[in-house]
């Protein structure tokens, strides 16, 4: 099984800036969290990092026939982009959304996401954790989908 883990705009700025939001674990710290735990679970793991909704639609794009599940921190991207959702929507890859942050508990801007209804669900507010929990999702949704 495979798992492609993508992040979006700003997200590579992370423990460098606003710890009392996102924590204090860098984006690298993150990775290799997931990677841990992902070869206990014999899961191969793909992890990218873009500021660029364009490079972001070309990964979804291309993860066809080459990834099980995608996990998508689209972050800014999670409440304005169209493309993205599309992207999602077309691929037919079931995608995880996840934030680090509850972002119902935040600005009225991001309690928008219009990538969710494209999504199989979605992860929201456990900080760092909110990576390894949709590990675990994306094998729980894989086995379902046989
Ligand atoms: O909570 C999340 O994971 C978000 O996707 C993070 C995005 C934000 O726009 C979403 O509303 C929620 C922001 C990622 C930017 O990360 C930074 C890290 C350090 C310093 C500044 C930004």
């Amino acid at each position: 099984m495979k798992v492609l883990f993508l992040n979006g705009p700003n997200l590579n700025l992370l423990g460098q800036r606003e710890p009392e939001v996102y924590g204090r674990e860098t984006l690298a710290d993150i990775e290799a969290s997931v990677r841990k735990r992902a070869s206990d679970l014999k899961v191969k793991v793909d992890f990218r990092q873009s500021n660029l909704e364009g490079e972001l639609v070309d990964w979804i794009q291309h993860a066809r026939g080459q990834f099980d599940v995608i996990v998508l921190n689209a972050a800014a991207y999670t409440h304005t982009s169209v493309a993205i959702r599309d992207a999602i929507a077309a691929v037919s890859i079931p995608t995880i959304e996840i934030h680090l942050s509850n972002i119902y508990a935040r600005e009225k801007f991001r309690q928008r996401s219009l990538i969710a209804p494209v999504c199989c669900g979605q992860i929201s507010g456990f900080g760092q954790k909110s990576y390894l929990l949709a590990l675990e999702a994306s094998v729980y949704v894989n086995v379902s989908k046989k």
